[in-house]
């Protein structure tokens, strides 16, 4: 079919105009959902909403492919097991620039504008940071103009909905697919095998001594496009999202045996694997299933390049020169085996040939420091399930620690230390070790992550190969974290700063600067967080029945539930002002309310009960006449990034406040600064540059540093004589124990208070001073209404470092190397 350019642009499919939007409205709803506007439903609504955009995505996103084909451009490949997107339609109608026109065509049709706009399910194919960084790095590509293509899972249950339950987390299964996915299309005939299990055979091939792997069972990755329009731009990339299928004709050989049913089982078993998404901070952690989803989008992703690379170059030689693969963390680091399999096996290369492509194909960002979050897997289930990749890691692992022992003569505990294999509890695979030998750069995610990952868990390899070594802070994208969720703020940004140009070059907020003493801006300025102040608080009445009071300062910590983040240490300072409020009710303090949101991983008991503990300080402190408002706590349930767009605008303090060392970045940090909310911090991950960029003035620092935390604990580190010798502290965790908040129960949060007071991996008694006295800083400050107002509106001019664009671009310049390719309507 010859495909000719649309001459009439006006088509109801792509036209731009408030005419045209209404017209495909009303066709979307009765052509494809069957309705006619009197009968149908909110949710009817919202598909023919978003059909109406997709459409004009379609358009842009077909465009840009022919684009970057004609160019011939290298392509960024984002390999990443989680993608926390969030809702699509807004960000989609501000990406358009259509959002004013969708709104008076919504109006002219009498429609509940806001009301559609909220009935949108979000994918949450992600856990926390890692995976909305992956969202936020896939705007700021098509933003960017960079050829690139997004690949992941597409979990059919995502990220658990959060309830909570008599003060406990229960969690709820996310069939986020089952009103139907408008934003996707499924390419049924786009599928790739994935091979699982069995074992592997020698054979020769004209002299060659090849390998061939027999598997038990072999499952189909189908592709889920979904396209990722930029800001202001016409680039449309691709995020592809594989859903495993048993292969069309699925195992004809019990079927004819007249095993039916055997046959229909294992279908089912097959399909088990793009299932449900793991949480990634369990305790324990070695699932099966885990390992083959990572395998199985991996090798369908790889599968995919290789296709399009034979499609358009006919060779496999210069792979790498089109494609640069990110391995976001370790998830998809089996890729460095697996592009070997393919190259040696499937397509018959050399070994040198294959590896020399292969180690500078990927490029692997690090995560985490976390001991318990480093991947491992036993050498047993990593062979069971993948037993030709164990062959070709052995394979890379010899060859790789001949090379170390030429360069270290003699140097054996070096050569144990960065081997692929970890021999000292059982035989495991390290991922991290794997993943730095198989690519061209490795890079941490904010300045201070990156010098320690140098430093400690890859030191070796850094002394190898320094020059693989980068940092990449993290961004985030100002579209959906300004633009979107705090339309007030965007409004007043633009009218400020002269032009709207601040939301694809942060940077201009810079402008803010010069006004900062300016009334009529402090003035709005107050304006704008007071209503979101206001709607949040309404909202929040409406899902918990909590009344919270706008006029208090928002003091918030939203992230996930974990040790390392300490909530309990927010906790133990509510607790010490109440108990200064009850010992000294006329006591002057700032109102505040304490908003905590996050989930907890369902098997990491810890955390649960931080979030009971929480829950149950709000219940005693709520209601206790004597404190009559001045404090308040409140859980807000389910967060995830549709409630967080809620949340950050209406936030006066950020807590960032993670034991120093641990956070290796942190994104929430960024997202509430952008929206005028200062920060409690510790000198921990981006916290380090935020107050870097925005002055140590308008930043409350407090706490050990890394160095200091590392000494303290290597010195011996006694949380108990902290707990002795600080009277407010001991009578805070006195009374947690004497079940004030658990209806007299005395050992309901034992586990908790001795954990703190006998071991405190996080340090947090070390902290609690520095910390309690800060905060009362705080206190004093948020009364002082102008220079308050003054240190938010700094905060804000000065985050243009911390858009995803910036980040974008450094790993553009620094390791992809690669070039925008501007798509023309
Ligand atoms: C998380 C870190 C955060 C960081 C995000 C994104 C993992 C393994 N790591 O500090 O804990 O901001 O990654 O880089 O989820």
């Amino acid at each position: 079919m010859k495909s000719e350019a649309p001459v009439e642009r006006e088509h109801t499919r792509i036209g731009m105009s408030k005419q045209a939007l209404k017209q495909a409205y009303v066709d979307n709803l009765f052509y494809l959902q069957g309705r006619s506007p009197e009968v149908a439903t909110l949710h009817d609504l919202y598909m023919a909403a978003a059909y109406t955009v997709r459409d004009r995505l379609l358009d842009r996103w077909v465009r840009t492919a022919r684009t970057y084909k004609d160019a011939g451009a290298r392509t960024v490949c984002y390999l990443s097991a989680e993608y926390l997107l969030g809702p699509h339609l807004v960000n989609n109608l501000i990406n358009l620039g259509i959002m004013d026109k969708a709104r008076k065509a919504g109006k002219e049709l009498s429609l509940d504008f806001e009301g559609i706009m909220e009935t949108e399910e979000e994918p949450g194919l992600g856990n926390g940071g890692l995976g909305r960084l992956a969202a936020c790095f896939m705007d700021s590509l098509a933003t960017l103009q960079i050829p690139a293509i997004g690949y992941g899972i597409r979990y059919e249950y995502g990220i658990f909905d959060q309830r909570i339950e008599n003060g406990w987390q229960v969690e709820v299964s996310d069939a986020w697919l089952r009103p139907g996915n408008p934003w996707e299309i499924a390419r049924p005939k786009l599928r790739f095998p994935v091979k699982l299990g069995g074992h592997t055979e020698q054979y020769h091939d004209n002299g060659n001594l090849r390998v061939r792997w027999v598997p038990d069972l072999v499952v189909d990755g189908v592709a889920y496009d979904t396209a990722i329009l930029g800001y202001g731009v016409n680039n449309a990339n691709l995020l592809r999202l594989w859903s495993a299928h048993a292969p069309e004709s699925f195992d004809f050989q019990s079927f004819n045996t007249g095993d039916y049913y055997g046959a229909v089982h294992a279908k089912v078993q097959a399909e088990t694997i793009s299932k449900v998404l793991y949480p990634n901070d369990e305790p324990e952690a070695g699932k099966e299933l885990r390992l083959e989803q990572q395998y199985f989008f991996v090798s369908c992703s790889l599968q995919d390049m290789v296709r399009l690379q034979l499609a358009t170059a006919g060779s496999l030689d210069k792979l790498h020169e089109k494609f640069t693969a990110q391995l976001n963390d370790t998830h998809p680091s089996v890729a460095v085996a697996e592009l070997m399999r393919l190259l040696i096996d499937e397509h018959k290369m050399g070994w040198d040939q294959a590896w020399e492509i292969t180690r500078n194909t990927f490029a692997y960002t690090n995560h985490t420091l976390l001991p318990e979050a480093l991947e491992t897997w036993s050498v047993g289930l990593f062979g069971r399930i993948l037993p030709r990749l164990l062959e070709i890691i052995y394979e890379i692992n010899r060859r790789f620690l001949d090379q170390v022992r030429t360069r270290f003569l003699g140097d054996e505990a070096r050569v144990a230390r960065m081997s692929l294999i970890d021999e000292t509890y059982g035989r495991r695979l390290r991922m991290a070790n794997l993943a730095t030998v198989g690519s061209y750069a490795v890079n941490g995610v904010a300045a201070m992550h990156s010098e320690l990952v140098k430093s400690t868990i890859l030191e070796d390899f850094y002394e190898l190969w320094p020059e693989k070594f980068h940092n990449v802070t993290n961004g985030v994208t100002p579209r959906r974290f300004i633009v979107v969720s705090n339309p007030r703020l965007a409004r007043l940004l633009t009218a400020h700063c002269g032009s709207d140009q601040w939301i694809g070059d942060l940077a201009c907020l810079r402008e803010l600067e010069k006004q900062t003493n300016d009334p009529g801006l402090h003035q709005e300025w107050r304006e704008v967080k007071a209503h979101a102040k206001r709607a949040f608080a309404n909202w929040l009445g409406r899902q918990t029945g909590i009344t919270i009071d706008p006029e208090a300062m928002f003091d918030v910590q939203a992230k996930r539930i974990h040790e390392y983040k300490r909530q309990h240490l927010n906790a133990l300072h509510i607790i010490t002002l109440y108990q200064r409020l009850k010992q000294n009710p006329g006591l002057d303090i700032p109102p505040r309310t304490f908003i905590f949101a996050g989930k907890a991983a369902p098997g990491y008991f810890m955390a649960k009960l931080i979030i009971k503990l929480i829950n149950s300080i709000g219940e005693v402190i709520n209601q206790d006449p004597q404190i009559n408002g001045t404090l308040r706590v409140a859980f807000m349930p389910d967060f995830n990034v549709k409630n967080a767009q809620r949340l950050y605008p209406a936030a006066d303090l950020s807590e960032q406040i993670s034991m120093a060392g641990k956070e290796a970045s942190g994104t929430g940090n960024m997202k509430f600064s952008m929206n005028g909310a200062l920060t409690i911090g510790t000198l921990d991950g981006a916290n380090v540059e935020i107050r870097e960029e925005v002055g140590e003035d308008n930043f409350f620092l407090f706490g050990l540093t890394a160095e200091q935390a590392q000494r303290m604990q290597a010195e011996g580190y006694r949380p108990r004589d902290l707990y002795k010798d600080n009277p407010e502290l001991k009578s805070a965790i006195d009374l947690i124990d004497s079940g004030l908040f658990s209806h007299g129960d005395t050992e309901l949060f034992r586990p908790l208070t001795e954990s703190l007071v006998h071991q405190d991996p996080f340090m947090v008694m070390a902290d609690y001073q520095p910390y309690v006295s800060r905060q009362t800083e705080v206190g004093h400050a948020y009364r002082d209404l102008e220079h308050w107002t003054r240190m938010s509106i700094l905060n804000v001019a000065r985050m243009g470092k911390f858009s995803s664009d910036r980040s974008i671009q450094d790993y553009c310049d620094r390791i992809w190397k690669v070039q925008p390719v501007p798509a023309q309507m």
